[in-house]
């Protein structure tokens, strides 16, 4: 039997938004078991029995969908942990209701639970002299540890995790998180998302500092690549990185916060299987060459890693895509010491990686044969060629002024794909091209102004709208330019 550095290797379903299809669910715990994960938290905020109203019954087809869950999950490998989020809990009459709840799950033969206090309050705690509350404190312990022992009774075997009402941070911890770690019984797990709510380094040391006052090993619950609320506009497809190789000696284990989409977090999780088979030995853009391989299939490879490397900004890095980035910056900085645009290797180079990425576009949208895949990236592709399209434009709007051709009709479109790109919800590819696009912009109507006379009077045979254009005072359009800002 291999060594487990991290004896609980998890997922959870944690995040805010629609959450996963009981198909999609499956095909999950299906994967995460054939790559040596061990447990899978259901815990969708959004999932209304689960949270906001924790205290009704599920349908009977839901109910039996929980219970060929956990068949399939037990087949798997993997333990199917059903967590309660109950917001709004009155301890004075509401343990039955929760009790009542999760036997209906226990019934579906689930066994290991967890109650989620983040984000949320009890309905005794709003009043000002709520002694039993104290923070919530002395009430999440007291709710945890009556549960605990109450599943007990119906079987040994079942176990309870929970997540507190602070979760992340650094030492010294409130008085809530001393109060809880002293109360709770200690065969309660504790999650801890690390330092931040996403934290882009989680170190042994830190998840120590928080095994202090909770006194034991924290679970990470890993907030990459999660998705959710702010972070919906980006995709989160590079590998695991920032944590600690030593880490596993300070936790009990790990579980990975996914994304909305489901196929597109197996690139991430795959990342997360080799660190967690081998911390010491990680190599996180080597796994993640292997990551999209697997999940986007050897046929697509290319194409997908040459998406991906512009999908790799989160919470945890503030990647620009390099080699746009590099090949942009290169391309300006040629044209801002006076080549000609068809003069200029670096120039050349751009129109060529441009070209290349309008292709593996292309290939992902109507090639790649992993069609969930394509369905989860397809607005991202989307919005990438848009930006493609944006420097290409860009490029032949330079050459026309260069070559002293007339530039309106291009520059209309260089205007109107800023306009789509600030429009765009999704974000990809960060700001790369966006620099030039305010060069080209800049530079042709620069030139327009040195060499009106000719223009003004071809003007005379436009059309008044036409004509306004010639304004030389003429700026990007406000609404082209919403919520961008020029890279600095
Ligand atoms: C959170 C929420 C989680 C959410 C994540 C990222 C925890 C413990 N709770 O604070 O549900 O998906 O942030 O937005 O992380």
């Amino acid at each position: 039997m291999q060594r487990q550095f991290f004896p609980i290797r998890g997922v959870i379903e944690g995040f805010y938004g629609p959450f996963y299809t009981f198909p999609e669910r499956i095909d999950l715990i299906q994967f995460i078991g054939r790559h040596g994960y061990n447990l899978y938290v259901y815990g969708p905020k959004n999932d209304r029995q689960h949270r906001q109203r924790w205290r009704e019954a599920y349908p009977a087809e839901i109910m039996e969908q929980f219970a060929q869950t956990v068949t399939i999950a037990h087949a798997a490998g993997v333990t199917f942990c059903y967590a309660i989020s109950p917001i709004d809990y009155d301890p004075a009459r509401d343990f039955v209701a929760l009790t009542g709840k999760l036997h209906s799950l226990y019934a579906c033969g689930v066994r290991a639970f967890s109650l989620l206090v983040d984000d949320i309050a009890c309905t005794a705690h709003r009043a000002t002299d709520c002694a039993i509350c104290q923070e919530g404190s002395n009430l999440h312990a007291q709710v945890c540890n009556q549960l605990l022992a109450w599943l007990h009774t119906l079987d040994p075997e079942c176990s309870l995790s929970m997540c507190p009402t602070y979760y992340h941070g650094s030492a010294p911890f409130g008085s809530y998180l001393h109060d809880l770690g002293a109360q709770l019984d200690p065969a309660i797990a504790v999650f801890y998302t690390g330092p931040e709510i996403c934290s882009p380094t989680i170190s042994a040391e830190q998840a120590s500092t928080f095994a202090e006052p909770m006194r034991r090993k924290p679970l990470i619950w890993d907030n990459y690549p999660v998705n959710d609320l702010a972070m919906r506009p980006n995709l989160h497809l590079g590998p695991i990185r920032g944590r600690d190789a030593a880490l596993h000696e300070a936790v009990g284990g790990v579980v990975v916060n996914l994304m909305l989409q489901a196929e597109a977090s197996k690139i991430a999780l795959l990342t997360f299987a080799d660190y967690f088979a081998d911390p010491y030995s990680y190599a996180p853009w080597q796994s993640w060459e292997r990551a999209l391989h697997a999940v986007g299939g050897p046929g697509s490879f290319t194409a997908l890693r040459a998406f991906a490397e512009n999908s790799l900004a989160s919470c945890l890095t503030h990647d620009e895509p390099a080699l746009l980035s590099q090949l942009t910056e290169a391309a300006l900085s040629d044209l801002k010491g006076g080549a000609a645009p068809s003069g200029s290797t670096a120039v050349q180079r751009l129109a060529q990686q441009l070209n290349e990425l309008d292709e593996h576009c292309y290939f992902l949208k109507y090639r790649m044969t992993n069609l969930r895949l394509r369905e989860n990236v397809l607005p991202w592709i989307e919005t990438l060629e848009d930006w493609i399209w944006l420097g290409k434009h860009s490029l032949t709007l330079l050459d026309l002024v260069e070559r002293d051709q007339h530039p309106e009709q291009r520059l209309h479109m260089v205007e109107e794909s800023l306009a789509l790109v600030g429009r765009q919800t999704r974000q990809i590819a960060g700001a790369a091209l966006l620099p030039l696009a305010l060069y080209a912009l800049e530079h042709a109507h620069y030139l327009r102004m040195h060499r009106a006379q000719p223009l003004i009077d071809e003007a005379i045979l436009l059309s008044p709208l036409e004509l306004a254009d010639l304004d030389p005072t003429w700026r990007v359009p406000e609404s082209s330019t919403t919520g961008m800002q020029p890279a600095t």
